[in-house]
């Protein structure tokens, strides 16, 4: 797996970088890259945006920078690039993330993922270099940033070796092994603190109850949540 990451901050990445279960999926051979868009600006005075045609608040990511910043990055027409790997534009009215989509990107041997800032990406930017659009809910954001976090964590942790154990994202919330509901509860020691106590059945030893239990209790949860 390879994600580029196409940004105007390109340093916010890198706290992203040093959690456990990245650190993991890079050495077992995933690859990520940041772009710095401004690095690539034909303008002048490292000019990435502009103020709204039609008029509005905020500034708009100009298309000339973006085609410039894909073309030297791919060495290749960046309206062709979106033949070559899965492009999504980072965008609040995006088709929003869930498990499956999640799964569908981890699936892929190549992401590119391309963060608007301000008021957002020129349509342009949408319509020729993605092949589609991405949000992370039905809420803004200052920029696309913290949403391509969120696809490079939850992408990068379905990875073989990410997880230090095996089976801790294959029994997790919205799995196929919970039949796509949300995960049961955990409980650690102590058994009991001021007076909560853990379900007994998962102190009894007995595995087949205590499988039987999560699942239920998975199937409520599953219930309950909207
Ligand atoms: Cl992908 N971008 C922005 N700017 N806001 C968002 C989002 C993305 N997803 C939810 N809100």
């Amino acid at each position: 797996m390879e994600i580029d990451v196409f940004t105007l901050f390109p340093e916010w990445f890198e706290w992203f970088q040093t959690q456990r279960h990245v650190r993991n999926a890079l050495d077992a051979g995933a690859r990520l890259t940041y772009v710095d868009i401004r690095e690539h600006t034909p303008l002048s005075g490292r000019q990435v945006d502009d103020t709204p045609f039609g008029g509005g608040a905020g500034m708009v990511l100009r298309v000339d920078v973006m085609d410039a910043a894909l073309s030297a990055h791919y060495r290749m027409d960046a309206a062709a690039v979106r033949d070559t790997r899965r492009v999504i534009a980072l965008t609040p009215a995006g088709r929003p993330l869930d498990e499956a989509y999640v799964r569908e990107l981890s699936e892929q041997p190549a992401l590119t993922l391309l963060c608007g800032r301000y008021e957002g990406l020129d349509e342009r930017i949408v319509e020729h270099f993605a092949g589609e659009t991405l949000s992370i809910g039905r809420y803004v954001l200052s920029g696309g940033e913290l949403a391509a976090m969120v696809v490079c964590d939850a992408v990068l942790r379905k990875l073989p070796g990410a997880l230090g154990h095996a089976d801790s994202a294959a029994e997790e919330s919205f799995s196929d092994a919970l039949g796509g509901m949300p995960e049961y509860p955990h409980y650690t020691r102590p058994a009991e603190y001021r007076g909560w106590k853990v379900p007994e059945v998962l102190l009894s030893g007995h595995h087949d109850r205590i499988k039987r239990w999560r699942q239920e209790q998975s199937r409520l949860r599953g219930l309950q949540r909207p």
